[in-house]
């Protein structure tokens, strides 16, 4: 491997029978207990503040920071909830991270929860993905059977007990308050904030939900120091994270890198986009964040230089997508997906999605005009931030962002009666 990638979280991954405590320990894993049990939790939380370690579900809040927000005065009991139900459509880091090493986000679950004073903690894991859900309860039992969960972990006289908990399939329920409701027995629909988890949160209590990478850095953070942490990425987007690669390259999978990498760094690791084929267009962060091209192939992959650049770092879900692709139809099949996962609590998303998706397959078989498209663009302007939570936003940020950047290739399937791509769809439009 290059010596541009920071394999932190998955540098077990290729170790045999990786995910079983034997192999974890045998590597110094769960010594980040001892380190963080010697120091108060605040002093934890401090310590996960100034390594600068934001939010890797998408946001980039400060973790630490969102921590420190949960007030110590109020006497309900304090919950920590791992986001687990990784769906943003590109999104592949956190089921591989729970595969291939399972205890070192049960670790991060252990000294998290310590951090806020919390004494149970839940790991909220999507239905579908039944294999994850089996390996990250092997690995809690064999936490508790090796005294790393329970009564008194390590002799520290700290407790804590772990639900995994099985979501049921509903992309919504990525959204933290939704996500809340889901595990409270209820319909997964997002709740009005504030008052924010940190105060309000589960069964009304104060609740810290953070990604599953997010927790699953921690240990490292409290072993080897803030400062450690704080040599990597960028000025405002400290450490490594997990970027994961699909579509049309050579060598798909997750590299974990400094962020502030670019793609076009990404892509000599993972041999490049396919044979005989150029870069068209690629998301940042999952479908929700808005396209890039090869325009963008140098852009810092980090929170300010996504951003500035006109979109979001999101999950760091690099969709490549090559000129064998119609940009048109891959953003139909976007806007489907998010029509199908509107949970129908907000007018602007609900109805938006639907009206989305009629235009958009108006215009990819070749019937409509011009118009059609400028309605688009309105429509899109009617969700935007008018929508209850994020569902509605993401939804837009591929039809914008391709319009934007691929117009005349919306134009050509009206001029063309239908997608100008070969049935095939192998050969370039031009
Ligand atoms: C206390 C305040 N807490 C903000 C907390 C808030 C949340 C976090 C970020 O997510 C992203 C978007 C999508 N007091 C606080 C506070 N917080 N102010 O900080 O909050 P916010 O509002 O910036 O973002 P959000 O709406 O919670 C939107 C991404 O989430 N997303 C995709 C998720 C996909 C995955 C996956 O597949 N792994 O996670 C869904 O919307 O891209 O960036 O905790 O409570 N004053």
């Amino acid at each position: 491997m290059s010596d541009v990638l920071t394999p932190v979280l998955t540098d077990i991954w290729d170790a045999e029978r990786s995910w079983k405590l034997a192999t974890y320990e045998a590597r110094g894993g769960y010594a980040a207990l001892d380190v963080a049990f010697a120091m108060s939790p605040d002093d934890v939380i401090a310590c996960v503040k100034d390594s600068g370690l934001r939010g890797r579900g998408g946001a980039g809040f400060p973790t630490g920071m969102k921590w420190s927000f949960i007030p110590q005065d109020n006497p309900k009991p304090k919950y920590l909830v791992v986001n687990a139900d990784e769906s943003e459509p590109g999104t592949c880091k956190d089921i591989p991270l729970m595969m291939g090493n399972p205890h070192v986000l049960v670790e991060g679950v252990i000294v998290s929860s310590y951090a806020i004073r919390a004494n149970k903690a839940f790991i909220y894991i999507r239905g579908e993905v039944v294999h994850v859900i089996r390996r990250v309860q092997a690995a809690v039992a064999e936490a508790y059977a090796a005294g790393h969960l329970g009564k008194d972990i390590h002799g520290s006289g700290y407790d804590l007990d772990v639900v995994v908990h099985a979501g049921a399939g509903a992309y919504i329920c990525g959204e933290e308050t939704a996500l809340l409701e889901g595990l409270e027995g209820r319909r997964g629909q997002p709740r009005l904030r504030p008052p924010f988890p940190a105060v309000a949160g589960l069964y009304a209590s104060p609740t810290v939900i953070n990604n599953v990478e997010s927790i699953a850095s921690v240990p490292a953070i409290v072993e080897n120091g803030a400062a450690w942490f704080a040599s990597m990425g960028t000025e405002k987007s400290k450490g490594h994270g997990i970027f994961s690669l699909s579509g049309h390259v050579q060598r798909p999978g997750q590299y974990e890198a400094p962020l502030g990498i670019t793609l076009r760094e990404l892509l000599d690791l993972a041999g490049g986009v396919r044979e005989g084929h150029q870069l068209k267009f690629w998301t940042p962060g999952g479908s929700s964040t808005p396209l890039f091209t090869d325009q963008h192939l140098d852009v810092p992959l980090d929170f300010e230089g996504v951003a500035s650049a006109g979109s979001m770092l999101g999950t760091r879900a690099l969709q490549i997508f090559d000129d064998s692709v119609c940009v048109v139809r891959a953003v139909l099949r976007w806007t489907e997906f998010y029509k199908h996962e509107s949970c129908g609590k907000c007018t602007p998303c609900r109805e938006g999605t639907w009206w989305l998706v009629q235009a958009l397959a108006r215009l990819e078989s070749g019937q409509g005009s011009e118009e059609d498209l400028d309605q688009l663009i309105d429509q899109c302007d009617n969700i935007l931030g008018r929508a209850f939570c994020a569902l509605g936003d993401g939804a837009t940020s591929p039809i914008t962002s391709s319009i934007q950047y691929f117009r005349e290739e919306y134009l050509a399937h009206l001029t063309h009666g239908g997608c100008p791509f070969d049935p095939a769809r192998s050969t370039a439009w031009a």
